[in-house]
């Protein structure tokens, strides 16, 4: 059975559309080339990366210490199962506890799944910890949140989209706005049997929203004064893509972790994914201390390839690439430069009405209806000057490039992007 090449654009959509599910809009770019901040066509033009695969790719495409890593292991020993033991795992759960300070590591893949065990965590430390009634366990989650699309995740979610025909849902959650303490304060008080609160830092799908500084600082104290277990998701928003090593870092910019109590909000379940390999390959995991990670007996949770010896080399190197090359402060002295430069634009435009973010998470917000295809339409024009960026919700769009950007590279593509927007300015 002979793979068939593509030569052309057109054939890889065409057939990706005959032959594969259609659980996806992509822009029309087929791409076959990464590396660093840019990417390639089939036909051979040249992008600047202004998504990193949704922050997946902070280190750069195709990294060479990651490929490296990855490809070594890959070809001494790729899987044994948890079935036995292998001499990767233990190096890298004691690598990754130290990096975060965390106890414990359990290691998934995918950052859903992650966001599952840190729910069946929870849950379990609730009935055999806090002494919360057998099945009654509630979990506390935020309007417009994004934490993945398997069945339970997504009972939680309010994107009708991504909710509608998947019924029956999973019990056991409770909406509240986002960036409101009050809230928060009120269904904790409301109820006993409150697990936990997951919650983004930013959220990130909902169109990259960040909240008052003090909101994780606040929500973590009312959490530990009520027994609560504080879980941030920063799959999206973690390994310095928002200018600290996680984003409930808030403005710190030690290279490593520090644990200044002044800035930092220690979560009781941490949740990676993402560029925690760099988007060489699909690696989360869940962090806590022995306290709440020990409520975890063998055969109580686990997969196949979670833990995987490649796994745990690449997200070693992708995790010595974050401080060897000073990606944190790096994000965060781009980062300040393009909202300046962006908000140099703004200040004249009538086409776009703000831009926020933190760190190299931005997003800005265009000047018409959710449902108009401007933003989209802006976005294809992007991809015409050699940018790529993608719509989330409507009228915003997204602006990650990877962390490994340098200031000439995003001089010029905040270039790209003013030019492009102009041609739209009413
Ligand atoms: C897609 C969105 C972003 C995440 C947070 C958990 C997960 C994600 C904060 C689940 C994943 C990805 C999923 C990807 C596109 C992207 C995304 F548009 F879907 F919503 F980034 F905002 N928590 N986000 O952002 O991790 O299981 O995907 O590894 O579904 O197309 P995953």
């Amino acid at each position: 059975m002979q793979l068939e090449k593509i030569t052309t654009s057109q054939q890889a959509i065409e057939m990706e559309d005959k032959h594969g599910a259609h659980n996806y809009h992509p822009l029309p770019v087929v791409l076959s080339k990464g590396e660093g901040v840019y990417v390639w066509d089939v036909e051979g033009k040249k992008y600047y990366d202004f998504l990193s695969a949704y922050s997946a790719v902070n280190q750069g495409h195709c990294h060479p210490k990651i490929v490296n890593a990855m490809h070594e292991q890959a070809s001494k020993l790729a899987l044994t199962s948890r079935a036995f033991y292998n001499d990767v795992l233990g190096p890298y759960e004691k690598f990754a506890t130290e990096y975060f300070k965390f106890d414990k590591i359990l290691p998934m893949n995918t950052g859903a799944e992650a966001v599952e065990t840190a729910i069946k965590i929870a849950r379990k430390w609730a009935y055999e910890k806090k002494g919360v009634e057998e099945k009654e366990a509630q979990i506390i989650v935020c309007e417009n949140n994004f934490h993945g699309r398997t069945t339970t995740v997504i009972s939680f979610s309010n994107d009708e989209n991504a909710r509608k025909n998947f019924g029956p849902y999973t019990p056991g959650f409770i909406k509240i706005p986002y960036n409101d303490i009050d809230a928060l304060e009120n269904a904790i008080m409301e109820n006993k049997n409150i697990a936990g609160f997951l919650v983004e830092p930013i959220q990130g799908e909902a169109g990259v929203y960040t909240p008052a500084d003090d909101y994780m600082k606040r929500a973590k104290d009312i959490c530990t004064k009520n027994n609560v277990l504080f879980i941030a998701d920063e799959i999206q928003t973690g390994i310095a893509r928002t200018g600290a090593l996680l984003a409930v870092c808030g403005d710190c910019t030690c290279e490593n972790h520090c644990e200044r109590q002044e800035t930092y909000t220690r979560p009781d379940l941490l949740i990676l994914g993402k560029a925690l390999s760099g988007g060489n390959y699909p690696v989360s995991a869940v962090l806590a201390d022995n306290e709440v990670m020990n409520v975890i007996k063998p055969g109580q949770h686990g997969s196949t390839f979670g833990g995987n010896p490649v796994a745990g080399a690449t997200a070693v190197a992708a995790l010595q690439v974050v401080s060897e090359e000073h990606l944190i402060q790096n994000a965060r002295k781009l980062g300040n430069l393009f909202r300046r430069k962006m908000n140099d634009y703004i200040r004249n435009s009538n086409i776009v009405n703000l831009v926020r973010g933190r760190g190299l998470l931005n997003a800005i917000v265009i000047n018409d209806s959710e449902d108009s295809s401007t933003a989209w339409d802006i976005c294809m024009a992007l991809k015409e000057n050699g940018l790529l960026a993608k719509p989330t919700h409507g009228n915003i769009i997204r602006f990650a490039p990877p962390l490994v950007m340098n200031e000439e590279q995003l001089m010029e593509c905040v270039e790209i992007i003013t030019k492009t927007l102009k041609d739209f300015e009413k």
